[in-house]
């Protein structure tokens, strides 16, 4: 094409709302010209003045644990918008593959810990797909603010806005906008489906869950990892292994725990059949594997410096032999928080999993382990239960087993509605065709897998309890399936189970679902280190459970185990209403 052609061949593609290349879209004022208009979403005001765009071309984005390596073209598209009647700002950023790459597909993402998005990080995880992406900045300041910054307004006065932006407004909004910018931008004629998906884990899996039990038609297919939500439980559980150190009088060197945890995984790997370091029957773990057993073994580290995430202290070199008092703290963490009469007020990690909230803390004045906070769970409460603009707990002094399940229950009261994200009956969403893949790392150390299969649990016993349990599971995996991904940390693999499968493709997997009607039956998933790096592996669907015949088989046959599947489930007596 010689330089006139090519423009008449923009401005005829311009003309019907096409246009050429990527350079072509992304210049502030094509960005300007096809933005949503306000009345995308009720009560917002677009600030046309606020807009930004950028193109990146070819970067490589490799080593990603959702999504396989790829070489992205890109436009940064953002802009910002109030909410009429607060005079707030909130800006979002959508990433747009160039029209040619483009293929009818909007991707919504999330954050994880107290952050509403992943940086560059989930965004760039459409562009493979020839999705547009996007994230928001939830109104607090900038992309890379976090909620706690914001919230409370003042000691004792809570910011309710920044509370329910974070809980699932914001991305609902950003999702709305995007789909409209999106159609706006490449001309999509209203005959054509945009399809809409969302990928996230962690908070950003409690983000999906949001969007997916209010919005039921704002999304086809949503990839949910590891999902932060039952969250007045969650972020409480976070202080639970501090507490069990504390009222136990015991506060292990992280050693001793650690090498509690390589015997476990050492004497329940061969449990599923195939000894390859992969504890992929942690239930038959917690049903046959004395913990006992480990008294006495050695156990030695050497020094360590301090890591920013997961937040861990230094530690010196420790040497010793694993105790009874500490193998009585790891049991008692991983049989989950009870009251002082003995009730049962949540549950806890798997066995195999590491004790990340067991974090001790080395005193280099006296020498000994003490007491360490465990951020998340501190903070949750010092922050958003007492409304003190601070991250940790002056103290925990006197807190027993009793206040953590009062501290449960006043986060269930004021958050319910907005973070607890529990919601169990999703006939809506059903009905709309949507579909969910929800996965869980089986050795997560931040949030307990039971978490997941307790939700699945009572999604299924909210829309087909009048089914038989088979029948029931069976029309509900219909459109949510979940899968417990053998040996996975949370949201990532797990370098002491190198060899455990990473569902890797799951939004592959999703679109082949919702535009092909491929349903998938076992989880595709890929080794992602160590000797078997690349090799492709299967997960099998809950309830099924993983079973080897023989160390030389790759895939695992998926058995019905029905003391497997009752060692999921909990009996919550402690609290006095419906846990989902
Ligand atoms: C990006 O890579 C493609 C294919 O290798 C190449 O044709 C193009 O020139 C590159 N673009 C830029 C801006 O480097
Ligand atoms: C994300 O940001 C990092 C750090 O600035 C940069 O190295 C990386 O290339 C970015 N990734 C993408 C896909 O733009
Ligand atoms: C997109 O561009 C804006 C404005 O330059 C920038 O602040 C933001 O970090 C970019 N976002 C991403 C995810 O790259
Ligand atoms: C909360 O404390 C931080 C310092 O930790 C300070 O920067 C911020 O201004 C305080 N916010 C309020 C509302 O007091
Ligand atoms: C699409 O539908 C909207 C409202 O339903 C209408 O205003 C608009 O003209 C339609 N666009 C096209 C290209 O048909
Ligand atoms: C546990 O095993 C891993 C290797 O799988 C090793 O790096 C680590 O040092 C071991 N921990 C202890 C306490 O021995
Ligand atoms: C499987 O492999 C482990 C070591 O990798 C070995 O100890 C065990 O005997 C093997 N099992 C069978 C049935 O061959
Ligand atoms: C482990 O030992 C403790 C005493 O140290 C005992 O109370 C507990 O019952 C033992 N557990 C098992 C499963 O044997
Ligand atoms: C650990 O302590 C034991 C007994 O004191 C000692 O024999 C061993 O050499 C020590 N190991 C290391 C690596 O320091
Ligand atoms: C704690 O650190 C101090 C100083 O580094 C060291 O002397 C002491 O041995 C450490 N305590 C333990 C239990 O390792
Ligand atoms: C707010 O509470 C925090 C934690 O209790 C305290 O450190 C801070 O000084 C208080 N701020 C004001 C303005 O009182
Ligand atoms: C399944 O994973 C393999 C890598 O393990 C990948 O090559 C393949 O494309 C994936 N299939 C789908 C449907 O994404
Ligand atoms: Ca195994």
């Amino acid at each position: 094409m010689r330089p006139s052609q090519w423009t008449s061949a923009v401005a005829a593609l311009a003309a019907t709302g096409n246009a050429a290349s990527l350079a072509d879209i992304c210049t502030t004022p094509y960005a300007k010209a096809h933005l949503p208009s306000d009345s995308t979403v009720d009560g917002i005001t677009i600030d046309t003045s606020s807009v930004t765009a950028q193109a990146t071309y070819n970067v490589s984005v490799s080593d990603e644990v959702m999504y396989p390596d790829a070489t992205i073209s890109y436009c940064n598209v953002t802009f910002a918008y109030s909410h009429n009647g607060l005079e707030d700002q909130v800006y979002v950023a959508y990433w747009l593959p160039a029209p040619s790459a483009f293929q009818n597909r909007f991707l919504a993402t999330g954050g994880g810990g107290l952050a509403i998005n992943s940086g560059n990080t989930s965004i760039a995880g459409g562009l493979p797909y020839g999705a547009v992406a996007g994230l928001t900045d939830g109104g607090f300041g900038s992309f890379d603010t976090q909620w706690d910054a914001v919230v409370p307004l003042a000691n004792g006065t809570n910011n309710w806005p920044a509370i329910y932006m974070f809980g699932y407004q914001a991305i609902h909004e950003m999702t709305l906008l995007g789909k409209a910018l999106t159609k706006n931008i490449y001309g999509t004629d209203n005959s054509t489906k945009l399809y809409s998906y969302y990928q996230g884990c962690s908070e950003g899996g409690r983000e999906g869950w949001s969007q997916i039990q209010r919005f039921p038609d704002q999304i086809d297919g949503a990839v949910i990892g590891a999902p932060a939500f039952r969250y007045s439980f969650q972020q409480v559980q976070h202080l639970f292994s501090n507490i069990v150190e504390q009222t136990l009088d015991y506060f292990p060197p992280p050693c001793e725990l650690n090498e509690i945890v390589n015997l476990t995984i050492a004497a329940c790997d061969p449990m599923d059949g195939k000894t390859d370091g992969v504890v992929a029957r942690t239930d038959l773990c917690k049903l046959r594997f004395n913990i006992n057993s480990t008294i006495g073994k050695p156990y030695y580290c050497a020094a360590e410096a301090a890591t920013p995430f997961p937040p861990a202290p230094a530690t010196p070199a420790q040497n010793g032999t694993i105790s009874a008092k500490g193998v009585e703290v790891a049991a008692t963490i991983l049989a989950g928080l009870k009251d002082s009469e003995g009730r049962q007020v949540y549950f806890s990690y798997q066995p195999a999993a590491t004790f990340a909230d067991a974090q001790t803390q080395n005193n280099s004045l006296t020498g000994d382990w003490g007491l360490y906070q465990s951020e998340l769970g501190a903070e949750w409460v010092e922050r958003y239960l007492m409304l003190q603009n601070a991250s940790l707990l002056p103290t925990l002094d006197g807190v027993t087993y009793d206040t953590l399940r009062d501290w449960i229950v006043q986060g269930l009261h004021m958050y319910a509605d907005s973070l607890q994200t529990t919601w169990p009956d999703l006939t809506p969403f059903e009905q709309a065709g949507g579909k969910v893949l929800h996965w869980h790392g089986e050795s997560d150390n931040s949030i307990p897998t039971a978490s997941s299969v307790r939700y699945h649990e009572s999604v299924r016993k909210v829309m087909y309890g009048d089914l038989s349990y088979n029948a029931s599971n069976a029309a509900l995996n219909e459109w949510y399936k979940l899968y417990l991904v053998p040996g996975a940390a949370h949201c990532s693999p797990n370098t002491l189970q190198p060899n455990g499968p990473f569902p890797q493709t799951n939004l592959a997997v999703m679109i082949d679902w919702v535009e092909k009607g491929l349903e998938p039956v076992t989880l595709n998933a890929t080794v992602l280190q160590g000797e078997h790096l690349g090799e492709n592996r299967q997960i099998c669907q809950w309830p099924l459970r993983p079973q080897w015949t023989s160390n030389a088989t790759v895939e695992p046959e998926c058995v019905y185990d029905q003391a497997s599947i009752d060692s999921w489930h909990y009996d919550l007596d402690a609290i006095k209403l419906p846990v989902y």
